[in-house]
């Protein structure tokens, strides 16, 4: 079926995990096409309903829990209300943003689990499972790593390769070992409901290779395929794990859902969630929306069972496998429910070079982004639409983002929209002039005018959502381009009529701009809207020449954008490599113990407090520093190598901790009598180590 075959519209974005913050790469992966797409959708007048919501299951709540000694759910509170509220700032859309930890998302998981089981089609099976002796607990996917079996990385999970991208189950790794204890589990028996994928191989072939080989990405498509190609296996929908959805079965205590199972049936709880707060006026997730006040509250069914709906799942690359085949078996088995017409999934973006990743603390998390630039949500909304990883991993560069900013969006966007309503203002005081006689150059900005929006469509209903963003930075281009030809400010003394012509000419195409670029800068698009004074029209509207009636007046100009300098830019690159390092450093292990001693060994050492009178550098050496030192006992000379990480001025009047007993020594000609303690850190920097408060020189430390 066509795009205008279908009466409505369901569209997913992957939920994110609720177990940290999440970064510019996952907007550019799910959540800023997915509000594009659904955000067209609207302005068209089609019905349709845009859902996502956090993720609160599976073993990256608990294990995130371990590292912030807290509980899971803490975790999930804690980031589930940060993810929620950036999409909120960014402009994402969505009609619900749900949460699996709510009632109604369990209650939906068991019974679909339940409606499998009882038709026969999950297999039960006891198997061997790792087991962490130490733990005392079966492992899940997640708490197991060991070397990859395809790539040899080793550091990959039970069931995913995050390096090479292969899925793998815990059995297949090289060398496993238990990531709570760090020890080789052992293999323990243990009871599971099984997906039996390899039944449904058929289908698949059917349903994927033959009826979408043209209609899907060829990215999505290939993964696919060779998916099936390689053979399908029965796929637990079990595991062992405390925290998740409990498996609704006598004498499954201590097993819950597999996270993977549950986590994409949240699309449908989060619709049942939607009509049940539009109905009930109780409003807990739901967003407002005015076309849904008759709404009943069995419409859920409709988004989710009607033929004439139009499934589309929004995801990043690595989540394709779950969507395309795990989840589609589950919608397919069930008999109740449709399955997606496409899931147009991006590949990933890069990071100045390299992979993006929270854990290595090498990427721009969507919170940091909006605490530095708080009224720029659409400048980074456009820096990631006009790279998107739609057919092959991308990159983003801070340059880069300046540049789209400075030269686009300041430059073409703002520029033109300013020129045309400040023109305006000067010659009409404000008011929209009437068009008189066209000439040649003003007929063709109106064709290209009518032109667009349709080639903008076009793209955005293909998914070819930077090609969508180019078309109307054209637009654009196309207005700068006519006020540059037809220059109305050499007109103003001999021509208003044609200065008026022109205005009005620029002035449509503003307001089709307004429009058709509400999709992808949205926040813009309100401003520009408010400039104009004009409401809220339908994309079908845009291209029309006449959408601004002349006589009425414009309000104030303010300015779309403005001009990133330099030192914002350095400063987030400087900020982005001092994450890093810190990361680095967090992680690099202390120097291994030294051997045993005595407690006698220890007291021979004789350590005071003492205080620095004197400074000076030696004569050619770099890392020499010749200090006087009250030791409380004298005052005496020690030479200290410190000379690098302290100028002698740093030092003079500090207190330090000195060893006053050790054997005095030559150094550079001059007798070092004692010698300086210091803490050198991770990074190899020199600390003083002085008492936290005043201490008399000669103070013995012990
Ligand atoms: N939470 C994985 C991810 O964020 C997962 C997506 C679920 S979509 C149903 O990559
Ligand atoms: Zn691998």
């Amino acid at each position: 079926m066509s795009t205008n075959q279908y009466n409505r519209f369901t569209v997913t974005a992957a939920l994110p995990y609720a177990n940290g913050p999440k970064h510019i790469g996952h907007l550019a992966g799910a959540y800023i096409p997915s509000d594009v797409y659904v955000r067209y959708l609207r302005l068209s007048g089609k019905d349709v309903i845009y859902v996502c919501g956090s993720d609160e299951h599976g073993t990256a709540i608990p294990n995130q829990a371990l590292k912030e000694q807290t509980t899971p759910q803490a975790i999930i509170d804690k980031y589930d209300a940060l993810i929620r509220e950036c999409f909120d700032k960014l402009g994402i859309s969505f009609d619900i943003y749900h949460r699996t930890s709510e009632a109604i998302h369990h209650q939906t998981s068991q019974e679909f689990f339940l409606t499998l089981y009882n038709k026969g089609l999950l297999s039960e099976e006891v198997s061997e499972q790792y087991f962490d002796e130490e733990a005392k607990v079966f492992l899940a996917d997640r708490y197991i790593v060991g070397t990859c079996p395809k790539c040899g990385h080793t550091n990959a999970y039970g069931d995913q390769c995050e390096k090479c991208g292969s899925t793998l189950s815990p059995r297949e790794l090289i060398n496993p070992r238990s990531t709570l204890s760090g020890k080789t589990p052992i293999l323990k028996p243990t009871r599971h409901w099984y997906l039996p994928l390899e039944k449904y191989e058929p289908w698949l072939r059917d349903w994927i290779l033959k009826s979408h080989q043209h209609d899907w990405k060829p990215n999505v498509f290939g993964q696919c395929k060779s998916w099936i190609e390689a053979g399908l296996q029965p796929r637990a929908m079990t595991r062992d794990l405390d925290w998740g959805i409990k498996v609704p079965l006598p004498g499954a205590e201590g097993k819950v859902l597999y996270v993977w199972f549950d986590a994409p049936i949240g699309y449908i709880s989060a619709t049942r969630a939607l009509f049940d707060e539009i109905t009930s006026g109780n409003r807990k997730y739901a967003t407002p929306r005015s076309d849904f006040s008759k709404a009943d509250k069995d419409d859920w069914k409709k988004y989710w069972q009607a033929k004439d709906t139009r499934l589309i799942h929004f995801i990043g690359k690595d989540n394709i496998v779950f969507h395309c085949i795990i989840f589609p078996v589950m919608l397919h088995t069930s008999e109740e429910f449709i399955l997606p017409d496409n899931v147009p999934a991006n590949e990933f973006m890069n990071l100045e070079g390299d992979k993006m990743s929270t854990s290595r603390g090498w990427s721009i998390e969507m919170h940091e982004y909006l605490a530095d630039f708080p009224d720029k949500p659409d400048v980074l909304r456009y820096a990631l639409l006009t790279n998107l990883p739609e057919t092959k991993d991308s990159e983003f560069t801070w340059k880069d983002f300046q540049a789209k900013n400075n030269n686009e969006l300041v430059a073409i966007l703002g520029n033109f929209v300013n020129r045309a309503v400040v023109l305006t203002q000067k010659y009409f005081d404000s008011e929209i002039p009437a068009r008189k006689e066209l000439v040649d150059v003003d007929k063709k900005a109106l064709a290209d005018l009518k032109q667009y929006p349709t080639l903008i469509a076009s793209s955005i209903e293909a998914f070819r959502f930077r090609e969508a963003t180019a078309n109307l930075m054209d637009l654009a281009r196309v207005g700068n381009k006519y006020l540059a030809e037809t220059e109305p400010w050499k007109l103003a003394k001999t021509d208003m009529d044609r200065v008026g012509t022109i205005l009005n000419i620029a002035l449509q195409i503003a307001a089709s701009l307004a429009i058709v670029s509400e999709p992808f800068l949205p926040f813009t698009s309100r401003k520009l809207k408010d400039m104009l004074g004009v409401g809220d029209w339908n994309w079908k509207e845009a291209g029309n020449p006449d959408l601004l009636n002349p006589g009425t007046k414009l309000r104030e100009a303010t300015l779309l954008f403005e001009k990133i300098e330099d030192a914002v830019i350095d400063s987030q690159i400087k900020k982005l490599m001092d994450t890093k390092r810190a990361v680095e450093l967090a992680q690099q292990p202390a120097v291994p113990a030294k051997a045993e001693i005595s407690f006698d060994d220890f007291s021979k050492m004789d350590i005071r407090i003492g205080k620095i009178l004197k400074a000076e550098r030696v004569e050619k050496s770099k890392k020499l520093l010749k200090l006087q030192v009250d030791t409380g006992l004298d005052v005496r000379t020690v030479m200290s190598g410190i000379a690098e990480h302290f100028t002698p001025e740093e030092v003079i009047g500090k207190q330090v901790t000195i060893l006053v007993n050790l054997a005095p020594r030559k150094i550079m000609g001059v007798e070092s009598q004692g010698m300086i303690l210091m803490a050198s850190d991770k990074d190899g920097s020199l600390k003083l180590l002085s008492p936290s408060t005043e201490t008399a020189p000669g103070s013995q430390v012990s």
